[in-house]
């Protein structure tokens, strides 16, 4: 049985689904501060509550939490206290309900967990890791929090880093790299885009379905295998928004692309790497991206112009 947090949000939507299919639905507790589109167990938990969340999965008699309820990097720079709250009250609340009930425990970190002084160019799996951001802090903390858990209390802990994920099912909230999915929807609706990040910014992103792969594949990986756990980098691709807009003008020609940055998550965006390596989750558990920028491109218009019709 797993319990997930934040199972509503741009991951969570996707992932209930993803493991419903696996493991069935009834093994799926949902739980978000709000009711969500799932027609399997939901409970109304905010994370930052630690004792309803060990009630609930107590009550549920999960095995395994999935822990994704979090601010992400653009909303944590207008709220940097409630950030800290949420990403870190909630984390190690999620973290004590494992280590009470002997759960399994998976949450992601990001490539917002390096910064500026970070090798940009592939950033390797061990390397320098001072973020300028609130929720870069977050994410270093977090993998540091989740590896002591594992070393000192012995719960199975296990993340990845995960880049700009990239969906038409549920639109992230408050990211840096929510302008790769954005120029996804106005590119069926209006053939047009206005970036809040400059041309040349490049940053590395994921199609959702690799996403929700990688998790599954990480926690079902042999322990024995695995000399790291928080957390993996995992990449698909790095780009920039001009290979967007040319990958979307393969199928939409009159496409076009305008700029007017945003300076606050246009910092954000220059803190972190271009392309991060991901050959210790490639040797440790066979992570291997499906999709490349032409694949998701084509795929992302497909699904979005019979959504939005
Ligand atoms: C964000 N989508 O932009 C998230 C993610 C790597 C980016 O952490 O904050």
């Amino acid at each position: 049985r797993i319990l997930v947090t934040g199972a509503f949000g741009q991951i969570g939507s996707e992932l209930i689904n993803k493991l419903s299919d696996i493991y069935g639905q009834d093994n799926v507790i949902a739980t978000d501060i709000k009711s969500g589109n799932y027609s399997g167990p939901f409970e109304k938990v905010d994370v930052t509550d630690g004792k309803r969340l060990y009630e609930v999965a107590k009550q549920y008699k999960v095995d395994t939490i999935m822990h994704l309820a979090a601010l992400l990097s653009a909303t944590a720079e207008k709220m940097p206290k409630r950030a800290w709250d949420i990403n870190m009250g909630g984390l190690i609340n999620a973290l004590e309900v494992a280590k009470e009930l002997d759960l399994q425990f998976f949450t992601p970190s990001s490539i917002g967990a390096f910064g500026p002084t970070t090798p940009k160019e592939h950033t390797p799996q061990d390397t320098i890791q001072r973020p300028t951001t609130m929720y870069g802090v977050n994410k270093v903390s977090g993998e540091l929090l989740c590896d002591y858990y594992y070393y000192r209390f012995g719960v199975d802990t296990r993340g990845v880093r995960f880049p700009g994920l990239i969906s038409y099912v549920t639109p992230p909230g408050g990211g840096t790299t929510d302008y790769a999915v954005e120029i996804y929807y106005e590119a069926i609706k209006q053939k047009s885009y206005t970036s809040y990040i400059k041309e040349g910014t490049y940053m590395d992103m994921m199609y959702m379905p690799d996403a929700l792969t990688a998790i599954i594949q990480l926690m079902e990986a042999n322990p024995d295998q695995l000399k790291h756990r928080n957390a993996f980098n995992i990449s698909a691709i790095s780009a920039a928004p001009e290979d967007f807009a040319k990958a979307i003008q393969v199928y939409i020609p009159e496409f076009t692309l305008e700029y007017d940055v945003d300076p606050v998550r246009q910092q954000i965006a220059d803190s972190w790497p271009n392309c991060i390596d991901s050959t210790a989750a490639q040797e440790e558990w066979g992570f291997k991206a499906q999709y490349d920028l032409q694949a998701m491109t084509k795929d992302m218009l497909e699904k979005l112009a019979a959504k939005l019709k």
